[in-house]
Formats: structure tokens, sequence, C-alpha cells
């Protein structure tokens, strides 16, 4: 078997991945399953001056290689341009996208340092596998010093509508440098349609198959592998004694009858402020929910050195105090709020112990959170997953409650229909749910992708 290099922008250590994000989870669970050599930033940032070596760590068949950023390098590449513009674009937020020069040269500088230090590492037979946005232009820096593997790119986040994509400065240079891979993999059909609609409408592509494309002389394959979860042992963690002591302990901390769980890093993306106002519209069209249900909302802390991540803090802060203070008494809080990261085994319990998951972001690539809600449910007595249809994962998770995040009444609704809705159906729903989760597993996704990159027509060596 050949081996396996990915490279993604932050690098988790197996055992504490103390980075709460969807990106580190499934990468970690598929690495571990097949082994090779994780390669990306370790998350320490050093002086401008500091020399910049590459350090690894092994872990039974799994390497990690890692490097600092510089201060500069963080501001410019980290904060100014993968977080301040490219995501903001990619979840259609052009109104919080930020352009700078400085942002551009510095991801420009930060992807060619990681091509020229990750070239030497490679062997000629390795596959290498880059992921998301802060490496679009990685596969092409690699190409420039002469790597001829087979490279594909995996897009965790939503590729918008050319017409939203073409209001990026440099979007054409960081465009055509996706060409460079040989094969370019997205959460789902729609981003798959925008990718290809981009390359021909805007840079004259010529399809060659329904996922092959020609552009100026190269050819790459786009195609849909929707991220899924460690099924087997993220269900182990829910139903372990453990979690059902949690449980129990959730439950005689008094309050809910009921409990809706949301859990999400603090980002604008995942619609927390609009979440908080739908739950609010259910407590006053159906009053009947007032001390009998709770909304409990995990919410860690990320990216805070962005001013829109602190901006969305203040707005959440203010909407749950309205929201307990209007509606709140002695004995029930009716919206739990936890600025903090809980650890795996306890949001397996909470998940667990919840009747309603709450998932309704703005838009999102997939949603891994939705995936977990199903898989920790009691089969026997299952909760009702409320989704958004803007989360990728409203392409497959068809018989969750599919809901307009934007549209207060109607998730509010459809959390009355989740709580008072019959075992009969719950079952019904959640059985169809977890064969649909079970299907695209972590392990189906990195075996789709990795059996599509190695089916590539190898480049000509440059
Ligand atoms: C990106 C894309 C795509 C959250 N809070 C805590 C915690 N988490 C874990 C969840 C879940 C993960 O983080 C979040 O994953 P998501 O998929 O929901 O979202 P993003 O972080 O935005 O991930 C997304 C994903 O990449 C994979 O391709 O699905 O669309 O945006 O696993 O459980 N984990 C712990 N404590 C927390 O407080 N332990």
């Amino acid at each position: 078997m050949k081996r396996l290099v990915v490279v993604s922008n932050r690098v988790a250590e197996p055992g504490c991945s103390h980075a709460a994000g969807g990106l580190a989870v499934c990468i970690l669970d598929a690495l571990r399953k097949r082994g090779g050599v994780w390669f990306g930033w370790n998350g320490e940032i050093v002086p401008d001056d500091a020399e910049i070596d590459v350090s690894r760590v092994k872990f039974d068949e799994l390497t990690l290689a890692t490097m600092p950023l510089t201060e500069r390098d963080y501001r410019d590449y980290y904060l100014g341009f993968a977080n301040a513009a490219l995501w903001p674009v990619h979840h259609y937020r052009l109104d919080l996208a930020r352009f700078t020069q400085e942002a551009i040269d510095g991801y420009r500088r930060v992807n060619d340092r990681f091509a020229e230090k990750l070239a030497p590492m490679l062997m000629s037979n390795d596959l290498v596998w880059v992921h998301d946005y802060h490496f679009i232009p990685l596969g092409a820096a690699l190409r420039e010093r002469g790597v001829a593997n087979r490279i594909g790119f995996f897009l965790h986040i939503p590729f918008p509508p050319p017409d939203v994509l073409c209001a990026m400065p440099e979007h054409e240079w960081l465009m055509s440098a996706l060409v460079e891979y040989d094969l370019v993999g997205f959460q789902t059909k729609t981003d798959q349609a925008n990718f290809l609609r981009f390359m021909c409408d805007f840079m004259q592509g010529e399809m060659l198959t329904p996922d092959l494309v020609r552009v100026g002389g190269k050819t790459v394959t786009a195609s849909v592998f929707p991220v899924g979860i460690d099924v087997d042992s993220f269900s182990a963690m829910a139903e372990s004694p453990s979690a059902a002591e949690r449980i129990q302990r959730l439950h005689r901390a008094g309050e809910p009858r009921i409990n809706v769980i949301g859990v999400d890093r603090l980002d604008y993306t995942k619609g927390l402020p609009d979440r908080l106002r739908s739950f609010k519209r259910l407590l006053e069209i159906y009053p009947q929910n007032c001390k009998a249900v709770t909304l409990m909302q995990i919410a860690p802390p990320t990216r805070e050195d962005v001013q829109a991540y602190a901006d969305i803090r203040h707005e959440l802060e203010a909407l749950s105090g309205e929201i307990n203070g209007q509606f709140g008494d002695f004995d029930w809080t009716p919206v739990r709020y936890l600025h903090r990261r809980v650890d795996r085994d306890t949001l397996a319990a909470l998940y667990r112990g919840s009747q309603v998951g709450l998932v309704t972001p703005l838009r999102d690539g997939m949603n891994l959170v939705a995936k977990e809600y199903v898989v920790a449910q009691d089969a026997e007595n299952p909760g009702v997953l409320v989704l958004s249809r803007f989360a990728g994962a409203a392409e497959e998770l068809q018989e969750a409650l599919i809901v307009n995040p934007y549209d207060a009444d109607e998730v509010a609704n459809a959390m009355q229909k989740a709580i008072v809705m019959p075992l009969g159906e719950r079952k019904e729903r959640h059985a169809a749910l977890l064969a649909r989760v079970r299907k695209h597993d972590s392990y189906n996704w990195m075996d789709g992708f990795l059996r599509a990159l190695s089916a590539c027509r190898l480049p000509l060596a440059a």
C-alpha cells in the first residue's frame, strides 16, 4: 500500500485533539486506521526572525510532522486571508470578508514555505492529500518544485456560486491553482456543481465526463465525498456506563424535562443568534414548553482574534441573557449557554440525553454534529434531529426535520413537532438516518477519496 501524506493547517495529536473542529476529528479518525504522515502547523507562533524547522513525533503507524508559524504568518495567512477572507466568502458572507494585500501575500508565502519543507520529505510513490481552504495553492507550489506524485485536495467547507467567488480579489489565481491537483473533492453535489460551473464559465473549461474537466491543457477530476464520523467508536462512547451516569446527572440537575442540544464552535456560520431567536419563538408560540424545555448550547471559543468572532459572542450573550431574563423562573433557566469546550465523552452523553438535536447553520460544508447526534441516540427511544437545509448534511439526512434557519417560526414549529413526535415515527426516522450515517462513515470517506486519487492518471513529471 502506498504511503499516505496528509497536509492540513492544524495537526492534532491522538488522544488530545484540543482543537474542537470537524476537520481534526475526521482526519484523525481516518489516519489512525491507515497510518502515514500528517504534516501541518503545530499551533505555535514564533517571532518573525526565528528559524523554522519541521519536528517529527511518532504514534505507532502515524508520524506527525509539524512546524510553527511566525507572528506575521499567523496575522496575514491564518487570520488575514484564511479566516477573514476565504472563510466568509466560501460561506456566502461577502459582507464579512476583508481583503488586504498583506493577507494575500502572507497566504502565498506560507503556502510556498509549506511546499518548500514538504517537497524533500516526499517519496515518489506517496499519495499526497491536501486539506481545506488554507492550502488551495499548495498543490501548485509542490508542482513548481518538481513533485509529480498524485496530489488530491479536499474542501471541507462549501464551494460558493461563481458570482460570489469572483468578488474575491485573486480568485483567478486561486482557482487556477486547483487545476494542478489530480483530484478535487467536495462535500456535496451543490459544491461540485458550483466548482464545475466556475471552471466552465469563468476559465473556459471543457467537460470531458460528468466529473472530469479540462482547463488550459490540464485535467482535474471533481467528485463528491461526504465526510463522516467513526460510527462504532462514537456509539460506544454514547452507550458507556459513564455516559448513562452523566445523563442521569443532567436530568437530576433538575430543570429539563426535555433537553434540546446545540453544539457548535462559536462561529457566525453556525446561525447561533437565529437559533436562539427560534427558541424564543418556541416559548412564545407554544407556552406549554415554559418550565418544560431547556436549550443547552455548547459553543467553544474559536478564532477570537478575528473581529467578526468577537461580535458574534457579544450578540449571543446578550440574546441568551434576554431570553433567560424574560422567560426564566426560580426553578428554570430556558437557555444554558456554555462558552467552553467540553470533552468528547460528555458530548456523547449530552447528545444521548437530549430529545432534540438542533443543528441550524446558515451555511456549512457538512456538519458532523448532526451525524454525531444521530449515532449517539438510543435506538429504542431516539431523539429527533432538526437540521438546516443549508448544512451539507441535509443532502443525505433527509429523514431529519429539515428547516430554513432564517425562518424563526419554521424552526420553532419543527422543534415543537420534534418534542411531541410519537415513538414510532421517531424510531423510523432514526433508523433511516443511522443507516445513512453508517454508509458514509469516516472510513468510507477516506477510502473513497484515496481510491479515486489512486485511479487518477499520473501527471507528467515537471
Ligand atoms: C469543518 C466544516 C465539516 C464542537 N464543540 C466541541 C467539540 N466539537 C466537535 C464536534 C464535531 C466538530 O467539533 C465540529 O465539526 P463540524 O462538522 O460540526 O464543524 P466545523 O468545525 O466547522 O468543521 C464542516 C467539517 O469541517 C468536516 O469536514 O463538517 O462543515 O465547517 O466533531 O463534536 N468537541 C469537543 N468539545 C466541544 O466543546 N470535544
